[in-house]
């Protein structure tokens, strides 16, 4: 019997993580504390909401108060630590919000977990989810490692990183068992439609201009949302204490060529003759900052835990596509909310 907080389980890769350990794990107790911010939808939870070892909290990470009394009436084991604003346009014009709920957030869990495990640590576990965005931006050539030197350039990587750092501290200050691990782009079912590829997805279902940045030759290494979570399952279980794991997929892609791959997938999927969908394809403005190109090497992880990828980037486009043209309910009630106003501010002037 174990005890677990999983915090951001309503977005995008938490939604993954709490399914998995809801499913997998019937013994343990999990607990999804998520604020609900536009990012969180607890739609993506609906085939597990009455699990008898599932429970929700709408709360926020930012009200320290709030977070200890739910430390002090549950318990915990362990931490799982997703929950973050996470995208990187909205972290260009409005930081605070990241500042707050990446950093404020993340020391009042940190702080939390300190005070109800005193200093009883046998068996117990903070796990902080992190991007592969804190090391910067790299050349033609390397990848990142686990000892790659900070070198973050936007504010959700600088917010990102500044938590990393924290919780290292909290480890080497006052011994709190903790791992990390630092995770390349995701991309799978859930993924809200600010990111690359489920923007593009409905884009290119709407017959709207499928918006790229500056030239489309930055490069990302991509991953499936559900490889990302099968890691966390391991790393949580089987990492070190005090230990960083990288989680990349070894699938680096230009994103104008990752693109033409989507709209080639896209076409057959509605009954469009091919290229019909790649004629959308709208070169504007490139993004402040924009980090030329990220790629993670997880060779530690691979080696030491025995994780690897299970999809292949084509089969796992498939199928996030799939998803998104057979749950066209879960999207439309998303592009009824505040997305439009966002959209047309993020796209009006570009
Ligand atoms: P997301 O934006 O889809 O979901 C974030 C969740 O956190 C939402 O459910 C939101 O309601 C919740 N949340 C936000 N602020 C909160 C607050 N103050 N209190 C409580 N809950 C709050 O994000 P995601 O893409 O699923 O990313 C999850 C984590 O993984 C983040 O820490 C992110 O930095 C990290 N990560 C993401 C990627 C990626 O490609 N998406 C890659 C590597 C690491
Ligand atoms: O409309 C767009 N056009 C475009 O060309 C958008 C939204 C993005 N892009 C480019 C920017 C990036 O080079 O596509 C690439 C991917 O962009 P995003 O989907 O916004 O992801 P990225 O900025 O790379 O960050 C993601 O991966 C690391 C997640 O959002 C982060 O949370 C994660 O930490």
């Amino acid at each position: 019997m174990k005890n677990i907080l999983i915090t951001g389980g309503a977005g995008f890769i938490g939604s993954h993580v709490v399914r998995l350990m809801v499913k997998k794990y019937p013994n343990y107790q999990i607990v999804n504390l998520d604020a609900l911010t536009y990012a969180g939808n607890l739609e993506n939870l609906t085939d597990i909401e009455h699990a008898s070892n599932y429970e929700f909290v709408k709360g926020d990470i930012t009200d320290a108060k709030l977070v200890s009394r739910l430390f002090a009436t549950h318990n915990f084991d362990g931490v799982i630590h997703l929950a973050a604003e996470s995208h990187v346009d909205r972290s260009i014009s409005n930081p605070l919000e990241f500042i707050q709920t990446n950093i404020i957030g993340t020391v009042n869990l940190l702080n939390a977990a300190r005070m109800q495990w005193k200093d009883q640590f046998e068996d117990k576990l903070f796990y902080h989810i992190s991007t592969d965005e804190v090391y910067g931006s790299l050349g033609e050539t390397g990848l990142f490692t686990e000892t790659t030197s900070y070198d973050p350039r936007s504010p959700y990587s600088a917010s990102k990183a500044s938590s990393d750092h924290l919780v290292r501290a909290y480890f080497h200050t006052y011994g709190l068992p903790v791992v990390i691990s630092n995770c390349s782009n995701n991309y799978g079912p859930n993924q809200f439609p600010e990111k690359l590829i489920p923007l593009a997805i409905n884009n290119i279902k709407n017959n709207k201009p499928i918006p790229i940045y500056g030239k489309g030759d930055n490069i990302r290494d991509w991953l499936f949302v559900e490889d990302h979570a099968s890691a966390i399952d391991e790393i949580f279980h089987n990492g070190k204490n005090g230990e960083t794991y990288n989680i990349g997929g070894l699938n680096e892609w230009k994103n104008i060529d990752l693109i033409h791959l989507l709209c080639k997938i896209m076409d057959k999927a509605l009954h469009r003759a091919e290229g019909e969908s790649a004629k959308l394809i709208t070169f504007v403005k490139d993004r402040a900052g924009h980090d030329q190109r990220y790629a993670i090497d997880s060779s530690k992880l691979m080696k030491e835990l025995n994780w690897k990828p299970s999809l292949q980037f084509e089969e796992g486009l498939e199928k996030t596509v799939d998803w998104y043209l057979n749950n066209q309910k879960w999207m439309s009630r998303i592009l009824s909310g505040e997305y439009e106003s966002y959209y047309n501010t993020q796209y009006g002037d570009r």
